[in-house]
């Protein structure tokens, strides 16, 4: 439109009204406000081992926890590392680190133990809650600090030597628990993301943000996620990443309903334990569709009770969807979209909605209420009106404080106005749905698995025999992305393709590790030293010549 002003800028904003949200509160009260509603309800149900906790149950254990780290010497503002699989003793660590204003920040127990050791270095973690099998993998870092010295560790089962049973946590007196004052700007988790561009970074979630964003899903006369005590969630995705940590449990807590805990995916046992629990609610990855409407299993099971999918951290294609539909014919399907940085949530499927929308199939949903979306030109930073695809911004009271010690990462991320920039490209239809089309950031998401290329093209150059590198993601049916390397070798080293994946595997966890290793004579780069990824990745899509 030659017309426009440039200086207009569209906003789009949720078809929900804006609610008050009472993110004045601490994160663990906000989540229990209604604790009383609900107190004798099922909270946690652990599924390997029949077990359940109910709300009254959950609120008092946290609580003793919360004054168990508090007899260790935890305070307030000091970072507790949870290094778990989906377990009772995760929720109950996370919300006592946050009864006393501690920091929680979350890892990927499969990770190696060089990734560990960068994110509990850079998170200045004073204390580990783990199992026992991993506490090998905290040992002998050289210059590192020292195991029961420096930090100390808490494991969830037969504590090895020099680590404390959690039971000297769960079994402290909550009257212990100290007074903290909260605010809400204080920072409550710190997940680790690679964002846009770079290594993996903390990010800072206040006890605000988390309110704001569980708000925004569940809270409402018309909530965006309704959710109520009668619901059954289930949690099988790593609530050590964002989306289940936030979609799953935090919006459960509050709404009152059940979460089952699954420590992982695996079909069978998944479809055992949705019939046998009833699962109402199921938040899962484009993978995990994939096989709920592939596996021949699934017919062998009542899966009646399942009333809504949510699919998230990476695309959905309609296909998938509408195969799916086939398998729960009764349940609603629909997208949310999420960033760690963004809180997580930028957008949820209306057809979730207490009173539902109508939606389309492909679609991640609608801008969350309390919130102000914009696509904007990622060459411009002109901001676009409807059906025109651009960068994604988001702006609200629910987008991280910043990155963790790195204030040119957060400047580049969060502008002056306040809108956060995702890297990812989209656009909003006529009925306020937003499309991702493409992804402009460095990401690579291997089964909605964060993998930062950056941090694969740090360990490829640091190998002797290879000059230069790049990785970019590879289209792939089951993982979504592959992360595969272009790599200049180094004058007279004859190095092979398998070489270098071993050399990555071994230092990485599962999915980061190289599919496919493309040697090359050099990397595109632009004039100012930045790889071309866009040409790359074009290379991998164009069909093989000779
Ligand atoms: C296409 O993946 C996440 C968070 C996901 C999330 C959280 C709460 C989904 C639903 C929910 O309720 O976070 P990160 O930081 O690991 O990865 C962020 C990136 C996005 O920038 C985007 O590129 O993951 C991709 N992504 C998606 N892509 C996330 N969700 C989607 C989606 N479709 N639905």
């Amino acid at each position: 439109d030659q017309n426009q002003n440039p200086q207009t800028t569209h906003i789009f904003k949720s078809k929900l009204p804006d609610i008050p949200i009472s993110n004045h509160l601490p994160l663990h009260a906000y989540c229990f406000q209604n604790l009383s509603q609900f107190a004798d309800r099922p909270c946690l149900i652990v599924g390997s081992a029949a077990k359940t906790y109910t709300y009254a149950e959950t609120h008092l254990l946290s609580r003793k926890i919360a004054a168990g780290f508090s007899n260790l010497g935890i305070r307030k503002g000091d970072v507790v590392m949870i290094l778990l699989q989906n377990s009772a003793e995760f929720v109950l660590s996370f919300l006592a680190a946050s009864m006393i204003g501690a920091v929680a920040t979350t890892a990927n127990p499969f990770y190696t133990a060089a990734e560990i050791f960068k994110q509990f270095t850079a998170s200045k973690a004073k204390l580990i809650v783990t199992q026992a099998m991993y506490v090998d993998k905290l040992r002998h870092h050289g210059d590192g600090a020292n195991l029961s010295e420096d930090f100390k560790v808490v494991t969830v089962d037969d504590p090895p030597e020099n680590c404390l049973h959690f039971s000297v946590l769960s079994e402290a007196n909550e009257n212990d628990m100290p007074e903290v004052e909260i605010h809400p700007d204080d920072a409550v988790a710190l997940p680790f993301s690679s964002g846009t561009t770079g290594l993996p970074k903390g990010v800072i979630l206040t006890h605000k943000s988390l309110t704001t964003s569980v708000a925004q899903q569940v809270d409402g006369e018309n909530p965006n996620l309704y959710l109520t005590t009668e619901d059954v969630l289930l949690c099988v995705l790593p609530l050590f990443h964002i989306f289940s940590l936030n979609s799953v449990l935090l919006c459960a807590l509050r709404a009152g309903s059940a979460v089952l805990l699954m420590q992982k995916f695996e079909i069978g046992t998944l479809l055992e334990l949705t019939q046998r629990y009833r699962v109402s609610v199921a938040m899962v990855v484009p993978p995990l569709v994939l096989a709920l409407a592939k596996n021949p299993m699934v017919a062998d099971f009542d899966l009646s009770s399942i009333r809504l999918v949510l699919s998230g951290a990476a695309p959905l294609g309609k296909e998938l969807e509408e195969a799916l539909h086939n398998r729960v014919p009764h349940a609603v399907l629909g997208q949310g979209y999420g960033m760690t940085e963004a809180g997580p949530v930028l957008s949820m499927c209306l057809g979730f909605a207490k009173q539902p929308f109508p939606t389309k199939s492909g679609s991640c949903g609608t801008v969350v209420r309390n919130a102000e979306l914009k696509v904007v030109d990622p060459e411009t930073g002109r901001s676009l009106g409807y059906n025109q695809p651009g960068e994604i911004c988001i702006r609200g009271l629910q987008i991280m404080k910043g990155y963790l010690n790195d204030d040119k990462a957060t400047a580049s991320t969060i502008d002056a106005e306040g809108w956060l920039h995702t890297g990812d490209v989209g656009y909003v239809d006529d009925d306020d749905e937003i499309f991702i089309v493409d992804r402009v950031k460095e990401l690579i998401k291997f089964k909605g698995f964060q993998v930062p290329p950056a941090e694969l093209e740090g360990l490829l150059v640091s190998h002797p025999s290879i000059a230069d590198a790049a990785v970019v993601p590879q289209k792939d049916v089951v993982a979504g992305e592959l992360p595969v390397a272009f790599v200049v070798r180094s004058n007279g080293f004859d190095l092979t393709e398998d070489a270098v994946k071993e050399f990555i595997a071994k230092q990485v966890v599962f999915y980061k590790r190289l599919h496919k290793v493309y040697f090359v004579h050099a990397i595109p780069k632009s004039p100012s030293g930045k790889i071309l990824r866009k040409d790359l990745r074009a290379k991998l899509e164009a069909p093989a010549t000779s």
